[in-house]
């Protein structure tokens, strides 16, 4: 089929997905990421082909919706809106993180729930895709509000979760902290003691390296594909966003590495420091993150650089850009800014954070792109290996979690090449972790039949 008669088929599923999904703006551009690959790759795989695979894989298994009331430190009665979206349980049960951020509705849950699928099937582990969360902010809640928040939310969450069912972990703005006023309740609630949460507290069932394990598996990925190129992530100055636990690990070992870290961001703007965030500077980052105020402010404050209020860093000439904040946060203006100054490339460390515009922008000027789904896998990735450990009741060393997700981040990253590269030599990374995992994840619908 020629490219035209692709064009034509993707613009028919689109108009299809939108007319099933309307104003579902962030799911609908993460469908359209995914369909302009995999339907040419459908197309010319007899296997795949007329079983309606795609219109299966975009509608989720179950979506359940519910009130999370609680009681603030006034006395008044709030409410906010829970939901788990139980995307596809094809490879395992559902797995995905549960996010608290004044910009979750069901748009964005399914988004973050149908890339987990993909996700989860490119990180070798049985585990399916699903997505939780609530509108609820921790911006400007203390402690205690938070956590009866967090129990509200589990006493109805409970009892659509298992440990061989479905296993949420933390995202935006749920950490330790709050999984453990989640997991308390849920032990509560149901009187038993599984690994029903990832990301939990070492002294009750957590993992070594699960907090730093985003982080870490974006620059192990970033080193592979920068390997490939002849290059390493050893004298590289990187631009990052956002100052939570994502950017926190990707700056611990861009810094084990060599490189340097010399932007942060927050919903108010950006600090500029050319000597590199390290030392106290990274633990300065966790006391911003347990601070509730959700600015980056007070580290410019606190350290003497330079801080750019309303800006974002894509402007910095630096050699690689990885974003770690929030879906759609680099767009067509932020990529091309970044080409003209001649960056290596872009590796995404949230979900999402490019706009469809400004991954094509990357990738015409033929420079690195790695999506979220392959790049940050090593989150979920030590998730699985938390409830494996769970399951077996023992706990693993530091050193061994770490190599197993180093070895699965060189994993993913030789089968995203394997299927994404191009003649001449460019990886679509995109290319290839889309079909990579897809076929992981249709393999096992085909052989289960039309449930
Ligand atoms: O986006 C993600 O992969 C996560 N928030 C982690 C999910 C998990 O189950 O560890």
């Amino acid at each position: 089929m020629s490219d035209q008669q692709y064009a034509s088929q993707i613009e028919d599923f689109m108009a299809y997905a939108v007319s099933r999904n309307p104003h579902e703006e962030e799911f609908l551009s993460a469908v359209r990421e995914v369909a302009e690959t995999l339907i040419p790759f459908i197309e010319e795989n007899p296997k795949y082909k007329g079983k309606k695979l795609l219109e299966r894989m975009i509608e989720p298994e179950r979506v359940i919706m519910f009130r999370v009331p609680w009681v603030d430190d006034k006395g008044e009665i709030q409410v906010n809106r829970g939901y788990r979206v139980q995307f596809n349980s094809a490879i395992g049960p559902y797995k995905g993180g549960l996010r608290f951020h004044s910009t979750v509705n069901l748009s964005v849950l399914k988004f973050l729930g149908f890339e987990q699928t993909f996700k989860n099937a490119l990180t070798t582990l049985p585990m399916g895709g699903g997505k939780g969360g609530s509108d609820f902010s921790v911006r400007g809640k203390s402690d205690a509000e938070i956590m009866r928040f967090c129990q509200s939310f589990m006493q109805e969450l409970f009892r659509h979760i298992g440990s061989d069912v479905d296993v949420p972990a933390g995202d935006i703005g749920v950490g330790g902290r709050e999984l453990g006023y989640l997991f308390g309740m849920y032990k509560k609630l149901k009187n038993e003691f599984t690994g029903v949460l990832t990301g939990k507290g070492l002294s009750w069932g957590g993992s070594l390296i699960r907090p730093e394990a985003t982080g870490y598996g974006v620059v192990y990925f970033a080193e592979a594909a920068l390997n490939r190129m002849g290059k390493s992530i050893r004298g590289l100055r990187i631009a990052v966003s956002g100052f939570g636990n994502v950017s926190w690990g990707v700056v611990k070992k861009v810094n084990d590495l060599g490189g340097k870290v010399v932007t942060l961001s927050g919903p108010d703007g950006y600090i500029y420091d050319p000597e590199g965030v390290s030392g106290e500077k990274v633990d300065f980052m966790l006391r911003l993150r347990a601070s509730n105020r959700d600015e980056i402010k007070p580290y410019a404050e606190r350290f003497g650089v330079e801080y750019f209020s309303g800006k974002k860093p894509w402007e910095q000439k630096v050699d690689l850009a990885i974003p770690c904040a929030i879906q759609n946060e680099m767009n067509a203006d932020d990529a091309q800014q970044l080409v003209d100054n001649n960056v290596i490339g872009v590796v995404e460390a949230a979900n999402m954070p490019l706009t469809n515009e400004a991954v094509e922008i990357i990738q015409q000027a033929r420079k690195l792109y790695v999506p979220g789904k392959a790049a940050n896998a090593g989150g979920v990735a030590v998730s699985g290996l938390e409830m494996t450990q769970n399951a077996m009741r023992i706990s693993w060393t530091a050193a061994e979690v770490d190599e197993k997700l180093r070895w699965i981040m060189n994993n993913i990253h030789d089968n995203t090449v394997k299927f994404g590269l191009l003649p001449g030599g460019y990886v679509d990374y995109k290319k290839g972790a889309n079909i990579a995992g897809f076929i992981k994840v249709a393999d096992a619908m085909l052989a289960q039949g039309i449930v």
